[in-house]
Formats: C-alpha cells, sequence, structure tokens
C-alpha cells in the first residue's frame, strides 16, 4: 500500500478548519469511501502528491488541463503578464482578444462576456434568459449540473409540471418552483411540459453532451429537437459547454452537432487553470446586459489579465497543434486499451467516449440517462478506483464523473494505463 500518511494528517488539519476539509465537494472522496490525497506539484499528465506518490491523472483539474499541467506556453503566459500587473479593474487588451478569439470559434457567439467561474456563466446566462423572454421558467435535465446556482441545485420533483424540489438546503421552495426538471433524451417529456407552461418558459438548459453523470451521449437529433421547440415557443436554447466547450472540438459541441444554441456557457479550458468563466451568443440577447441594457451582472476580477493571458495562451497552443485531432487520436488509443482490458478480464462494462473525454461505467446497461447510471455497480467501481490509484493512475473519484486526457499523455502513458486499468478490473 502506498504510504500517505502526510495527506492522511493534512487531512485532519483541514478539517478543523474547512468544511468537509475541502473546499469541493468532490474532493473529499466520499463517492469512493476514502480519504483524498493531497497533491503537492503537477507536471504533464502527471501528479506527485505530498508523500511523493507519481500518478498519471487523468482528472486534469475536472478539465483545464488540456495541454496537461503547468505547460511551458501557459507558465510563460502568466509570467510576462504578471510583471505588467495581476488584477487592474480597468479594460485591459487581453479581455478584447479573448472576446474575439470565443466569437470567432464558438459557431454561435456573437458576444461574449468573462466571469470567474462556470457557476456564474450559467447563473449569469439565465437570469439573461429571463431578463429577455420576461419570463420565469427554466428546463434543466435530470443528471446535469450547471454549479452552484441556487435555480439549478433542483432536482426532479414530483407534480403535473414536474415542479423542481430543491437539491441543497438553502434554496428556497420558490426558487425551486421556477425550474421544471425533465429526464434527458426524452422528447415527449419536453413536448407534455411546453404543451402546458411553454408560454412561461425563458429558456431550456443542458449539458449538451452530460459529463456530470458520467458521459451521456444525446439521441440522434434530440439536440435538434430542443433547437425546434425551443424556437418554436419564443424560448431560449442554452448549451453549458463549460466542460464540452473547446474540449470535444474547437467550437465545442455546436460545432460538431452543427446545433447552435442562443447561449452559451464556458470555463475551464479557457483559463488555462486560472479562475474563469464565460458566456456568450446572440448579440441581440447580450445586449440586454448591463451597462447597455437592463440585466445586471458584474465582477470585479472579470477579465482578469493572469486569467486571460494563460487561456489565450492556452488556446492559442491547441491550434497550434491542431490538438483536437491529436486528442481524438490519443483518446482512441486509450479506448483501444480500455476494451482490450475489459476483453481479457470479461467484465461487460459500458464505455463511452467522446475526443478525450470518456467514462468507465460499471454496468452491462445502456447509457442514455442519469437513471441508467445509478444502476452501475458502484462497489465494483471503488475497488477499480482504489486498485488503480494503487497502481498509479488517478481516475475521477466517482462513477458520476467524466476521465479527461490531455496533450500530455503519451503512447507510453497510455499502454501504462491500459495494464493498469486490466489489473484494477481484475480487482474490481
Ligand atoms: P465551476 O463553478 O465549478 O467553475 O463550474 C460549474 C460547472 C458548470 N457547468 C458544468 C457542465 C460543469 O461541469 C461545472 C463544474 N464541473 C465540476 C466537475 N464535474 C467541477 C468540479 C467540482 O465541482 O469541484
Amino acid at each position: 500500500m502506498a504510504d500517505r500518511s502526510l495527506s492522511r494528517k493534512l487531512f485532519e488539519n483541514a478539517r478543523q478548519v474547512i468544511p468537509g476539509g475541502v473546499n469541493s465537494p468532490v474532493r473529499a472522496f466520499r463517492n469512493v469511501e476514502g480519504e483524498p490525497f493531497f497533491v503537492s506539484r503537477a507536471r504533464g499528465c502527471r501528479i506527485w502528491d505530498v508523500d511523493g506518490n507519481e500518478l498519471i491523472d487523468y482528472v486534469g483539474t475536472w478539465g483545464p488541463a488540456i495541454l496537461g499541467h503547468a505547460p511551458a506556453v501557459v507558465l510563460e503566459a502568466i509570467h510576462q503578464a504578471a510583471k505588467a500587473g495581476v488584477s487592474f479593474g480597468i479594460p485591459n487588451p487581453h479581455e478584447v482578444e479573448m472576446a474575439r478569439l470565443i466569437c470567432d470559434w464558438v459557431p454561435s457567439v456573437e458576444k461574449v462576456r468573462m466571469v470567474n467561474s462556470g457557476t456564474e456563466a450559467t447563473m449569469t446566462a439565465i437570469r439573461l434568459a429571463r431578463g429577455f423572454t420576461g419570463r420565469d421558467k427554466i428546463v434543466k435535465f435530470d443528471g446535469c449540473y450547471h454549479g452552484h446556482v441556487d435555480s439549478l441545485l433542483v432536482a426532479a420533483g414530483s407534480g403535473a409540471l414536474t415542479h423542481g424540489k430543491p437539491d441543497s438546503a438553502g434554496v428556497p421552495a420558490a426558487f425551486a418552483d421556477e425550474t421544471l426538471v425533465l429526464p434527458f433524451n426524452d422528447p415527449e417529456a419536453v413536448e407534455k411540459i411546453f404543451a402546458e407552461a411553454g408560454e412561461e418558459i425563458a429558456a431550456i438548459i443542458l449539458e449538451p453532451i452530460p459529463a456530470n453523470a458520467g458521459l451521456i451521449f444525446p439521441k440522434e437529433g434530440y439536440l435538434q429537437f430542443l433547437r425546434d421547440i425551443t424556437a418554436k415557443h419564443g424560448a431560449l436554447l442554452i448549451f453549458d459547454e463549460v466542460m464540452t466547450g473547446f474540449r470535444v472540438a474547437k467550437g465545442g459541441v455546436q460545432e460538431l452537432t452543427g446545433v447552435t444554441p442562443d447561449l452559451t456557457a464556458l470555463g475551464k479550458v479557457i483559463g488555462g487553470g486560472l479562475p474563469v468563466g464565460a458566456f456568450g451568443g446572440r448579440a441581440d440577447i447580450m445586449d440586454h446586459l448591463a451597462p447597455d441594457g437592463p440585466v445586471y451582472q458584474a465582477g470585479t476580477l472579470s477579465g482578469n489579465p493572469l486569467a486571460l493571458a494563460a487561456g489565450l495562451a492556452q488556446l492559442r497552443e491547441m491550434e497550434k497543434q491542431d490538438g483536437w485531432e491529436r486528442l481524438n487520436r490519443v483518446g482512441s488509443a486509450f479506448e483501444q486499451g480500455t476494451m482490450a482490458a475489459l476483453e481479457k478480464t470479461g467484465k461487460n462494462f459500458t464505455f463511452h467516449r467522446v475526443g478525450s473525454m470518456f467514462c468507465l461505467f460499471f454496468t452491462p446497461e445502456k447509457i442514455e440517462s442519469v437513471t441508467d447510471v445509478k444502476c452501475a455497480d458502484f462497489a465494483a467501481f471503488r475497488r477499480f478506483f482504489w486498485a488503480a490509484l494503487e497502481a498509479g493512475v488517478y481516475f475521477a473519484p466517482s462513477q458520476y464523473e467524466a476521465g479527461f486526457i490531455s496533450l500530455a499523455h503519451t503512447e507510453e502513458d497510455i499502454a501504462r494505463t491500459a495494464e493498469v486499468v486490466e489489473k484494477a478490473l481484475g480487482a474490481s
């Protein structure tokens, strides 16, 4: 067993001064019923914990590390930007360059505003949709996560209109009431809700490829169906591409599928690992934002020069290296290794991948919604997770999370991982 005594001591200490000992719940390893390790440093596709254990990383700080950790181009960009100052609260050239890049690369975005997290991006996109349409109701899908926005921390409720019920303490029932929660990949449920409340619905928000319930693919034609029904009823379509944006393709899912939403939320990759979010879309909608329009939104550190310098360096490097094509190739090699390991161990589990995002579901069943994921063998997943960690490979500590491959993962890393996956499947 790897020595993790320093991590254990740190975690004990952390729990005395940080709720749950972590600054974000998933890091507490509750889904794998263990204690987290503490990282001391990361470079490329590797991380080292405070006890000196080296791991091949397939979480990549939940998406931002698309080039791998601490890429030289990003470090240099941060260094150069920092020498000029770390925050101004005054417009700076990085903001214009980033806005122009997002408008050029993301098919549906004509104007964009920077914020500081994915949560801020989705929260404001919803406020903007309500302000633009003058309507209050929002439709979301079970299994999609959009950050810790009050009106989106809502689970599928009961009741004719499937009124949501708060999915967290502290969210007033009145807020949840304005959120309608539907099963994903179920067009009839969407048709029903629009027949009953179409004129009250401001927008549908969704992860176009849900990656907070593993990795779930929209059924053929489903995204276009959502595009058509929202347009028909004067509601907006919001793609939450915080995870998939600049990850599954240069222009995200909307480039892959040709389905263009009215608003898009972005984050993670565009900050190069520094705090960032963004939301953008049709200019006639975005122009409703203050200071031009009546929908208020603001942020002291929005457009922070370091975060934007880091994000621009990362995105430009991806473009220079034709990174998305390369990630598809590495992802395909990873998939082949995983499928071979499943074959050798006789495990009939379901594997989903799009580009460099993947999820191994510990069930043979077809996965089309979060309800299907709930049928997975979570005990087997836990045994797999810990066996892989002991063998030097760090996968996301939850069956409900996706994995991320970076440009820093070499053929050797992928081959080594396939050996570890085979061994860990044997232990699961
Ligand atoms: P942040 O507020 O955490 O920057 O972004 C929220 C968010 C919004 N939309 C999507 C599709 C997201 O995946 C996220 C955050 N993703 C999780 C990973 N599943 C972040 C990890 C965490 O919560 O610690």
